[in-house]
């Protein structure tokens, strides 16, 4: 059990009000808010610390230098990796922009790529600008009615033997937990390299890379109490040789002529330019305030508050609650009747409460649903029945009103 109160004492933002109401933020799939231990953190290191990395002969350079360092070492070993094998970006998005990049021009021309119908436009565009740039073709795992990914859909799509297999490891509408342990290691059966998106699943319970045998993997900082403009892309040490960078500049080389250039060793080969140092030192800091807390406690607690709140819903007339019945993470989507969702969102608002309404940046999946937008909450450690009683009281008087 989490000691709810003494989290949201952190959390200055907590203690708002919204139109009159106090702020229930159930927005938490979108970003997460900040406790004071990052934002000291991040205050700290400009008031204190503040140099640019990896150049300076002086001692204050060293001092940022060491704290962007500790920091990476920090971040690697929460998801069990090497600190090499932590690039810092500036999020979930530009990580996966860069796999796409860098993994399709390695691939031949006409060369398939695998995703699956539940991605987020993250996991989608940049695929697609990839593959028509090199004239490669994409295909797409079904989902079943229940939410979940159709396994033997993948098992025939992998057959076609694609050249990478990029999924979402939970899902940001349905709350689906995909088995992604045993979708890479069917996407290494069958030759293929994994991607994983961990934006909604590395701020939420335990990851383990190795475990998984992913080959990349990306997650954003503004998702796990941490700052905006900071991301990280985990890319197993075995393969930063093999693959170019794909932005070039300074700090990413070890030496420029006027013919070329050769790379400094990885992670830096792919971090070009000031990086944004403070951004990682509040990564950090986020991550000391998670695993003081424990994933696994975190985990616990927002699956309760997940069927807590499908529970507290299925008391209003027209409701759909979208995703798997059992296994699901914390955040539900749902509608009511024919009501538009950002009706609903509107009416949430007006009673303080934040719930995202839209198509979540997955418009692909919500024409598999069948729906034009959905209103969802998501929710995080500061989160508390009370806050989803008062949304299912919300949503009962939205049907009322407006249907
Ligand atoms: N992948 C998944 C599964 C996501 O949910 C998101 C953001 C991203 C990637 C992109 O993260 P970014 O930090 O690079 O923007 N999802 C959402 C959401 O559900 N509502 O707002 C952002």
């Amino acid at each position: 059990m989490l000691d709810v109160e003494k989290i949201r004492a952190d959390f200055p933002i907590l203690a708002r009000k919204m139109n009159g109401k106090p702020l229930a933020y159930l927005d938490n799939a979108a970003t997460t808010q900040k406790p004071l231990a990052v934002l000291e953190a991040m205050d700290g290191y400009y008031s204190q610390h503040n140099a640019n990395i990896h150049r300076g002969a002086y001692s204050l350079s060293q001092e940022a230098t060491d704290a962007y360092e500790d920091a990476r070492k920090n971040v690697a070993v929460f998801i069990g990796a090497r600190a090499d094998e932590i690039i810092f970006t500036k999020n979930a998005t530009e990580s996966l922009n860069v796999v796409a990049a860098m993994t399709c021009e390695n691939s031949p021309k006409s060369s398939g790529i695998l995703l699956t119908q539940m991605e987020h436009h993250s996991n989608i565009v940049p695929w697609q600008l990839q593959a028509k740039l090199r004239g490669q073709h994409i295909a797409y795992v079904k989902i079943r009615s229940n939410g979940t990914l159709c396994s033997e859909d993948v098992e025939k799509e992998l057959a076609s033997q694609p050249s990478i297999f990029s999924f979402t490891h939970v899902s940001n509408v349905l709350g689906t937990v995909n088995d992604a342990k045993a979708l890479c290691g069917k996407a290494r059966k069958a030759g293929a390299l994994s991607c994983v998106d961990a934006a909604q699943s590395v701020p939420h319970m335990k990851v383990d890379v190795k475990e998984m045998g992913c080959d990349f993997l990306a997650f954003s900082a503004h998702k796990m109490l941490g700052p905006t403009g900071v991301g990280v892309l985990y890319m197993k040490r075995e393969l930063q040789q093999k693959f170019e960078p794909v932005f070039g500049g300074g700090d990413m080389i070890k030496s420029v002529s006027f013919k070329g250039a050769e790379w400094n060793e990885p992670p830096h080969k792919f971090e070009a330019g000031t990086q944004n140092v403070a951004g990682a030192v509040g990564l950090s800091a986020a991550v000391d305030y998670l695993q003081k807390i424990g994933m696994k406690n975190i985990e616990e607690h927002e699956r309760a508050l997940a069927k807590y709140c499908v529970d507290a819903l299925s008391s209003v007339k027209g409701i759909r609650v979208h995703g798997p019945k059992k296994e699901r993470a914390g955040l539900v989507s749902f509608n009511i009747g024919k009501i538009h969702a950002h009706d609903v969102g509107e009416f949430a608002n007006a009673d303080g409460i934040a719930i995202r309404a839209g198509h979540h940046c997955a418009m692909p999946l919500m024409k598999v649903l069948g729906e034009a937008a959905t209103c969802r909450a998501s929710f995080y450690v500061y989160n508390k029945e009370e806050e989803i009683d008062r949304l299912a009281t919300a949503m009962k008087k939205a049907q009322n009103v407006l249907s």
